[in-house]
């Protein structure tokens, strides 16, 4: 469970049984101590009171969850209005760290050479290295730190939309926090989540984080250019991909050889021209 969000309380399984506290140490109540509000951290109860207790604190948690999410979504479709009376298209980055988020958007950038105007959030725990990278490679970027936090929302995201001073009919890209998890869940008001697998993190991932895969609408399988020297099946990693959303898109990419990149710049080029024509639309009826 994350503890910043309070994601995936109740969920979690061991063996495929729901977690339980322990009657001997009270350690689950005293892990759930950690948590907003919650003051038992050094006692250790009897059974019953500790059921009592982890029942009640994970209501409390379930409600906290939905809470948050709720607020995020609101922030959300403020983002998402803006986005779209500016006629920007905007993609939500996401993956598990060093899949090459950073260095995707840096070839982005040098292939679009300045054609189509852009700015990019970046989302990490901690340092601005990825913002440098991205000014270095000549377009504007503005860095959330996150802190312990394990995502971005919607809130950070306006207020950084806001400091970047986004231009019309332009390209937003905003690279979250290297999570599969947490990241599924918030909505930035992006048109599109786009999820990087790259072959050197496993095929079976779609299966085991469908969150993010079900999240997404399109999914860059990067790192190709490694795929002679790895044993991992393409084919298969995509087939699990599916499994869990049939329509998912999927381009094979590779950041490095520059394989998949006109097929990538295709795409955003084609979601650019819809967000233009979508503004233009709405202008009219105005
Ligand atoms: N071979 C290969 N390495 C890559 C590719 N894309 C990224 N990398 C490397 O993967 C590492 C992590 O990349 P980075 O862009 O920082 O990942 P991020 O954490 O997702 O932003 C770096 O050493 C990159 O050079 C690629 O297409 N092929
Ligand atoms: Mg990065």
């Amino acid at each position: 469970m994350c503890a910043t969000c309070g994601c995936g309380v109740g969920q979690t399984l061991i063996g495929g049984h729901a977690l339980r506290p322990s009657k001997k140490t009270g350690a689950a109540v005293r892990f759930r101590a950690h948590l907003p509000g919650d003051v038992h951290a050094t006692h250790v109860h009897p059974p019953a009171i500790e059921q009592a207790a982890t029942d009640m604190t994970q209501a409390r948690m379930v409600r906290i969850e939905r809470d948050i999410l709720a607020k995020n979504n609101d922030y959300a479709e403020q983002n998402r209005r803006q986005l779209a009376g500016l006629g920007i298209f905007a993609l939500n980055l996401v993956s598990s760290p060093g899949s090459g988020k950073t260095t995707l958007l840096v070839k982005t950038i040098a292939a679009l050479d300045g054609a189509l105007p852009l700015a990019v959030i970046e989302g990490d725990q901690q340092t601005e290295n990825d913002a440098a990278r991205i000014r270095a490679a000549g377009a504007p970027a503005i860095q959330i730190n996150t802190g312990r936090g394990c995502h971005l929302d919607a809130q950070m995201v306006g207020q950084a939309m806001g400091k970047l001073g986004l231009q019309d009919d332009s390209l937003l890209l905003i690279e979250n926090v290297g999570n599969l998890v947490c990241p599924a869940s918030f909505d930035l008001g992006e048109a599109h989540k786009v999820v990087i697998l790259s072959v050197t993190e496993g095929e079976d991932k779609p299966l085991k984080y469908p969150d993010m895969f079900l999240a997404a609408d399109l999914m860059l399988l990067n790192k190709c250019d490694l795929l002679p020297y790895l044993e991992f099946n393409a084919d298969l990693a995509i087939e699990y991909a599916r499994r869990i959303n049939p329509e998912l898109h999927v381009i094979r990419i590779s950041a490095t050889s520059g394989e998949g990149m006109t097929e990538w710049l295709d795409w955003i080029r084609a979601g650019c021209r819809n967000a233009v024509d979508a503004r233009i639309a709405e202008d009219l009826l105005e």
